[in-house]
């Protein structure tokens, strides 16, 4: 076969339709896979760029169920959300599908019949699932909860307890309930399909240790994060087991067999094939050949997801396209760790962290916000460890990076060719080639760290081009020059560089903040770029050809990057101080929450009433509950005078043998009274925390005699 192009079908994680997405997904998998596709097309390769809803599961279903809506609701109205969202955010897929489009049914069903038909690649169980009698249907994981076995929490979800994090099966909750009606539901035998995901371990242990595929290599397993190795590799080690891929339930795609009714696909097995079922549809918009993208030697596949769909994108699917036979397998899933919002979590609940849409309507009156929020995320992906965000940073890396040395330079560069040449390229002079060496091998540089999915570190390098021109400026000072002598011609060559730079950082700005890199491109008279124009501007940078030749007209001076600290102007701080304002009130709501609440200081009393109460150091020697009483307990004293019989109220937090010996305060002249028909005579001390947690109040030494006295 001969050697064709490669061909990058790129994939960002499809996400759910139920909800909005926060910054921490932006950050996860869709901003890195934009960055990197936007690359690729000003390189001039052919590159697809895919994404959609999920939009089937239990999420789905769930949140349908809360809002008491249909789940066909919950999907439009995210689905056109999130759509809306990441296009004004710029990520430019080629296409945003769903997973509820009539081709993903279709596309998803072919795919099950290829593997069923093969014979060898399923297993049909039957088991014993939890069944609502009530609501006439089986119920998947997260419709049944019940007390945690490890940790006692009530509401565990039948897959995960949220409380302590372990992961569990349905059959081990306790006292499990349904939660369509509530009550206990039954165990009923079920059929389902299995993907015997164990006779794929052997292969996917040199596919992703090793990097090679029947036998060949495949792909550079150097070039793979070590995390996302690390995770698989620890999958494999524990061994791989058949996994169930359907599901009973009246959402999702049908299984498409005759004894299947009722029976849909388990939403990771149709999910992933959505990015093939995307592409479909792309293709027959286009009228391209879909399965060139997916199929051949010159298919460079590449998921950009969050770590949590790790096992999915480098296990599951990947066995599920061998499994095919057809397909090509990633050469890389650069998935990122996660990202968190000022030192926590993002957490909707809590009202912690900003989603994208929100993001979008505060911001609605701060310049180039798109971009703003690009870079501070760029600037800052939790590429091999989680990032915290920040509003601080935020306003760093837009004030320092992109106003202070991208927005400072180009301005200079503009002002003064329109100051000194009229707003012309001047003539150039011979050492273009030198004086632009240093910049051309950083802008190599960035170039090779985006093709290595190191996108944080092309960032900065983008930042250095910029630095790199301003110092040439600084250190070559035309102002001076012309001070002296306006006719210098150095000045035509320190310009002429300085626009080369301008031209070229109008490249490299493409794909962190495109937005900006259209006005800066058109501000240098630029014009959008076509495909292949990157590597056309490498290729004439290095045989010292101009990016903007001589005669060449740039525009009008014109601020890129308005900054945040500025004294003239607070409005754009303004915008950042609501932001943080915001978080203080959740944690002033938080503190005061949790304030204690202990009863305030009582009533002022004289020493004569506090000398009325007779407080005794005593002994407890035995204890036994009170019967048919939860809190109960009756104890005998030694007061040292004498010995008392006391009930007590702290059965619920001690058991008898705990406080048998312990050492005590009596209020030993309180009058005796009769609880539950045994005569208490006095009164045991003890301090309550916030929690109502009892502690026995005692003299500091313990060898004090029973029957001192308190004063
Ligand atoms: N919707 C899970 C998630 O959003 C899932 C990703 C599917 S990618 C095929 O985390
Ligand atoms: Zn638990």
């Amino acid at each position: 076969m001969s050697q064709s192009k490669k061909r990058y079908m790129v994939t960002s994680a499809l996400p759910y339709a139920n909800g909005a997405l926060h910054l921490g997904h932006l950050a996860g998998a869709y901003l890195p896979a934009d960055i990197y596709v936007r690359y690729l097309r000003m390189k001039g390769e052919e590159v697809l760029f895919v994404c959609g809803s999920d939009e089937h599961g239990a999420a789905i279903t769930m949140r349908a169920k809360k809002e008491g809506v249909s789940p066909r609701e919950i999907i439009d109205k995210y689905h056109e959300l999130n759509k809306r969202t990441f296009e004004r955010l710029g990520i430019s897929f080629d296409i945003y599908h769903r997973t509820s489009a009539p081709l993903h049914r279709e596309t998803a069903q072919q795919f099950f019949l290829k593997l069923y038909e093969r014979g060898d690649q399923f297993e049909e169980r039957v088991t014993e699932q939890y069944y609502d009698e009530e609501y006439r249907q089986f119920l998947a994981d997260r419709y049944i909860v019940g007390t945690c076995p490890r940790c006692g929490y009530e509401e565990a979800y039948g897959d995960q307890c949220e409380k302590c994090g372990s992961a569990l099966s349905p059959l081990e909750l306790i006292e499990p309930r349904s939660v369509l009606s509530g009550k206990p539901p039954v165990l009923r035998q079920t059929k389902h399909w299995y993907f015997r995901l164990n006779r794929h371990e052997g292969w996917l242990r040199e596919w992703i240790g090793k990097g090679v595929l029947d036998g060949k290599p495949h792909h550079d397993p150097a070039k793979w994060r070590k995390h996302v190795i690390g995770q698989c590799m620890s999958w494999l080690d524990q061994g791989l087991q058949p996994r169930a891929i359907t599901r009973d339930l009246d959402w999702g795609v049908p299984v498409p067999l005759p004894d299947a009714e009722g029976k849909v696909l388990y939403v990771w097995f149709d999910a992933p094939i959505g990015y093939i079922s995307a592409t479909r549809q792309w293709a027959m918009d286009q009228g391209d050949d879909w399965e060139r993208w997916w199929k051949g030697e010159d298919v460079q596949l590449i998921h950009f997801i969050g770590k949590d769909n790790i096992v999915f994108h480098c296990i599951v699917f990947p066995a599920m396209l061998k499994a095919h036979g057809e397909y090509a397998l990633p050469v890389n899933v650069p998935a990122n760790q996660f990202l968190n919002f000022e030192g926590n979590k993002f957490s909707k609940s809590r009202g912690w962290g900003i989603e994208q849409h929100e993001y979008l309507e505060e911001f609605k009156d701060f310049p180039n916000k798109e971009d703003a929020l690009r870079w501070a995320l760029a600037r800052n992906l939790p590429e091999n460890r989680d990032s915290d965000f920040k509003w601080d940073d935020f306003v760093e890396f837009h004030d320092k990076e992109l106003a202070d040395n991208l927005g400072n330079f180009i301005n200079r560069v503009v002002v003064l060719t329109n100051k000194y040449f009229g707003g012309v390229v001047p003539s150039l002079g011979n050492d273009l080639k030198e004086t632009l060496a240093p910049v051309v091998a950083l802008a190599e540089k960035w170039a090779a760290e985006i093709e290595d999915f190191n996108l944080k570190n092309a960032a900065l390098l983008f930042m250095e081009v910029s630095t790199w021109g301003n110092q040439f400026l600084q250190e070559q000072a035309p102002w001076a020059l012309y001070k002296a002598n306006p006719e210098d011609p150095r000045i035509a060559q320190v310009m002429g560089a300085a626009l080369q730079i301008a031209a070229l950082l109008g490249y490299l700005a493409e794909p962190f903040i495109p937005f900006s890199a259209a006005r800066l491109r058109k501000l240098l008279g630029m014009g959008a770029w076509a495909r292949g124009d990157w590597s056309k501007a490498m290729a004439s940078l290095k045989e010292g050809k101009p990016l903007l030749p001589e005669g060449h007209r740039i525009g009008k001076p014109e601020i890129l990057f308005a900054k945040i600290v500025d004294r003239r102007d607070d409005s754009r701080l303004k915008i950042i101080e609501r932001q943080k304002a915001k978080l203080q009130a959740v944690l002033e709501v938080e503190t005061k929450n949790q304030a204690p609440a202990f009863p305030p200081i009582a009533d002022q009393i004289n020493y004569d009433d506090f000398a009325r109460l007779d407080i005794r150091v005593g002994t407890i020697l035995a204890a036994e509950r009170v019967p048919k009483t939860d809190k109960l307990m009756k104890l005998q004293v030694d007061l040292g005078l004498e010995q008392r019989t006391i009930v007590s109220g702290i059965a619920h937090q001690y058991e008898p043998e705990q406080v048998v010996g312990q050492k005590v305060l009596v209020l030993a002249n309180l009058a005796p009274r009769k609880l539950r028909g045994i005569l208490s005579q006095g009164m045991i001390l003890m301090a309550e925390d916030k929690n109502g947690r009892l502690v026995f109040v005692q003299p500091a030494d313990q060898g004090v005699d029973n029957g001192a006295k308190v004063s």
